[in-house]
């Protein structure tokens, strides 16, 4: 799978790179040369990501030999290291990262339309009851992940029980995405090349996709992606506000905000961009179009609507019965809720799309938009982003 000239994008800044211009931060240890490397900012990661703390210098790392290189001696200092960093934004990269898969996964959508929440939720899903059902553990690969994500993103709704503020726009550079690896314990079944994943998780500000200008912040994320979710908000379509639960807090149409469909037009623009495809050709990045809030919606399905009953848990592999029977029953209330706009983009542009209803906290949040007192139990939180593995060949799946 990675020789020595295959092209790699950096988990952290989505760009691309080859294996050996893989680079390597010093220890900053005594080294057999006598001197110690002295810590200084570094360039990249403060225009990148902001981060200014004073860090051991970095260097190239020669040629990898057999394809992959584990430790470089500093040219500076003598001194062996073996920590691995991006060329480009100077990110510590994921152990193996290089030997093993990677997925990136772009989540997008408008303001407001649940990103954030969502992110949070299927991560800790992942991590929990969804990891234990397809045997897989889910740990931060870095220590910024697994602190940043315990400390602001878990904290903030499973032990405070409040909901995000608006994720800061016009800040992509400094937001740095989430990576996760995905270990699945069963090598038989999905073959030994792909028990570990490496997953990075981008979410956007819903502000940056309100204009083309602001959308090209994020298409650096577009282009590196190997999958997307796009989340709609049905409370922002016209069509279900008035059919929502009474009571439920309908999100404000300021000028922040802007349709589903714009949104998904300018996507497609810069899909079409990155990608650039021959004229006539669709897009082949699978993309998982997933209604949020589905709680404020369930109460108006008809009897025996997929979406009123629990995904299929048996068996540890992605169910495309189930999954679509879902998308049939998401296209149609697309189409009344929204017009048949999203679904036709879909089908003009793209090869590899499906639909998908989920809740990531399982009931509306109070009128003072806090998390429900019931706690959070999310419905059908997990399925866009198995379907992504399942057809990214990280899972297997039943044959719809
Ligand atoms: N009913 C319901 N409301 C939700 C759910 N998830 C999020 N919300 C509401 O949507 C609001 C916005 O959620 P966020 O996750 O912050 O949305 P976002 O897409 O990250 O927004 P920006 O960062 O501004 O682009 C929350 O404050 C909640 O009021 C859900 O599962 N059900
Ligand atoms: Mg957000
Ligand atoms: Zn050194
Ligand atoms: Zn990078």
């Amino acid at each position: 799978m990675t020789s020595p000239l295959s092209t790699l994008v950096c988990p952290y800044c989505y760009q691309r790179f080859q294996q050996r211009r893989i680079m390597f931060r010093c220890t900053s240890l005594l080294g057999p040369k006598g001197t110690r490397c002295a810590p200084a900012r570094d360039a990249a990661l403060s225009e990148r990501f902001g981060m200014n703390e004073a860090l051991p210098p970095v260097f190239a790392g020669g040629p990898p030999v057999g394809g992959w290189r584990g430790s470089a001696r500093c040219p500076d200092c003598g001194g062996e290291s073996t920590q691995r960093i991006c060329p480009h934004c100077h990110t510590q990269l994921p152990v193996h990262f290089g030997k093993v898969t990677s997925r990136l996964i772009a989540l997008i959508g408008a303001k407001n339309t649940g990103k954030t929440v969502y992110m949070t939720v299927l991560l800790h899903e992942l991590m929990h009851s969804v990891g234990r059902r397809f045997d897989a553990a889910v740990v931060g690969s870095d220590d910024h992940t697994r602190g940043e994500f315990s400390r602001k993103y878990e904290d903030l709704l499973y032990r405070r029980n409040m909901l995000p503020g608006t994720t800061r726009p016009g800040q992509a550079e400094l937001r740095r995405p989430l990576v996760f690896k995905v270990t699945l314990d069963r090598p038989g079944l999905f073959g030994a090349r792909n028990r570990h994943t490496i997953t990075s998780f981008f979410d956007t500000a819903g502000e940056d996709l309100t204009s083309k200008r602001s959308v090209d912040l994020n298409v650096r994320y577009l282009r590196g992606a190997d999958g997307i979710i796009l989340l709609l908000d049905p409370l922002q379509m016209r069509g279900a506000r008035a059919a929502a639960r009474p009571g439920v807090r309908l999100p404000g149409m300021d000028d922040g905000t802007d349709s589903p469909v714009n949104v998904l037009t300018r996507v497609t623009e810069v899909l079409y961009e990155a990608h650039g495809p021959a004229a006539g050709r669709r897009l082949g990045i699978p993309v998982a179009v997933a209604l949020s809030k589905i709680d404020a919606l369930r109460h108006g399905f008809a009897p025996g609507s997929p979406l009123l009953r629990e995904p299929p848990a048996t068996e540890p592999v992605f169910d495309e019965a189930d999954s679509l029977a879902v998308h049939d029953h998401v296209r149609a209330l697309l189409h009344e809720w929204d017009g048949e706009q999203i679904d036709q983009i879909m089908r003009k542009n793209y090869a590899s799309y499906r639909y998908f209803g989920l809740s990531s906290l399982g009931d509306s949040p109070t009128a003072d938009n806090r998390v429900d007192p019931r706690g959070i139990h999310p419905y059908r939180a997990a399925d866009p982003f198995l379907w992504l593995l399942s057809r990214l060949d990280v899972l297997p799946s039943t044959k719809g």
